[in-house]
């Protein structure tokens, strides 16, 4: 293998939250937003990841020179303090005109609403200096099958993936698939969905994903498998490094706190394909215990990075002969016992 990839972190200023859920208030208090960004050098990330309403809070309410000369403020502050913004995303959820989707909404209104938001979007990422738009689709499904037409709802996420890339001509999308919730059903519920519109799209080196560990097990997928899918593409653009015990609500737990061993195989086929070697960012989107007290929390994310360290050691220290011996003989049991040993220390 050639040199050893230095990895880069990045997190959005989300994952630093105060315990709130659908059950039960906030329970920590808020840490002031701006103050956010301090915090990541000294826990040893490089890059962050926006949401276009952490950049330019109440965007919606602002004319484009107030939209400009926020995002213009925020790039000096991120210069300052020597940090990379990763990508930006339209916080497409939470407006009133998007409560049923805003790209496949059946409403034109809000599917105008939708365009606006996302031209602003890109604008907020030209201006802060990000070269992606990250799309979580999370809205774009349904409540009940029969309220929307699933085809006409392809079609319209098609064609405004294509009014991006026209829109802009040097921007690339990263699509982050989740089978569901907040909606039903998605439509674009794993990398496979949405590396095909990729494809379809009239710029498909432009159009890549975001593979959310999390996700993927929503999903009943092997998060691995779909992050070597996507390499097998050259079309992973980002992760969401996390964790998920089962078939649940979306956790974000740490990065190998349920599955050390699908973490393990995830790190693997990061390392094994270059990825982080162009500059690609280990991102991670975890969220820390409800049960956690003071303010702000942030150990969850310093201790998700410090596992995905240890798993590179795990990964590099493998040793891929004996590993080699035991695939040709076909002995998986043995092999099996050979990674648990490894991963557990036990020679
Ligand atoms: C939801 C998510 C989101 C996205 C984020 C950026 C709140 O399950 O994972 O995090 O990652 O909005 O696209
Ligand atoms: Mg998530
Ligand atoms: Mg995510």
């Amino acid at each position: 293998m050639s040199t050893p990839t230095t990895y880069r972190f990045s997190f959005g200023p989300w994952n630093i939250s105060e315990g709130g859920d659908p059950f039960g208030p906030t329970v920590r208090a808020e840490y002031p937003h701006e103050a956010k960004y301090a915090l990541y050098k000294p826990l040893g990330f490089d890059g962050v990841q926006f949401h276009d309403d952490d950049v330019v809070p109440g965007m919606d309410d602002l004319t484009p020179d107030q939209i400009s000369k926020k995002a213009t403020e925020v790039k000096a502050m991120l210069g300052n303090q020597g940090l990379t913004p990763e990508f930006v995303a339209p916080r497409l959820w939470f407006a009133d005109a998007t409560v049923d989707g805003g790209y496949t909404s059946n409403s034109a209104a809000d599917r105008q609403y939708a365009w606006d938001r996302t031209q602003k979007c890109i604008d907020i990422a030209n201006a802060v200096g990000s070269k992606a738009v990250v799309l979580w689709l999370a809205r774009e499904g349904s409540y009940i099958r029969e309220s929307k037409n699933a085809r006409v709802a392809y079609d319209r996420l098609l064609e405004t993936i294509n009014k991006m890339l026209d829109y802009d001509k040097n921007i690339e999308i990263w699509i982050e698939p989740k089978p569901n919730e907040p909606t039903d059903q998605a439509y674009v519920p794993t990398i496979g969905h949405a590396i095909a519109l990729a494809y379809a799209s009239k710029d498909s080196k432009r159009v890549k994903g975001l593979i959310e560990t999390a996700h993927a097990l929503l999903a009943g997928l092997d998060p691995s498998d779909e992050m070597a899918f996507a390499l097998a593409h050259d079309k992973l653009g980002s992760v969401h490094l996390n964790d998920q015990n089962g078939l649940k609500y979306d956790q974000d737990k740490n990065f190998g706190a349920a599955n050390l061993r699908a973490a393990f195989n995830q790190v693997r086929v990061l390392e094994e394909n270059g990825y982080g070697s162009k500059g690609e960012f280990i991102g991670l989107d975890v969220k820390a215990m409800r049960t956690q007290k003071g303010s702000p929390i942030t150990a969850h994310l310093a201790n998700s990075r410090t596992i995905f360290l240890h798993l590179v050691d795990k990964v590099r220290s493998y040793d891929r002969k004996l590993e080699q011996q035991y695939i040709e003989a076909r002995d998986y049991e043995a092999l099996e016992l050979f990674v648990l040993n490894h991963l557990m220390g036990v020679k």
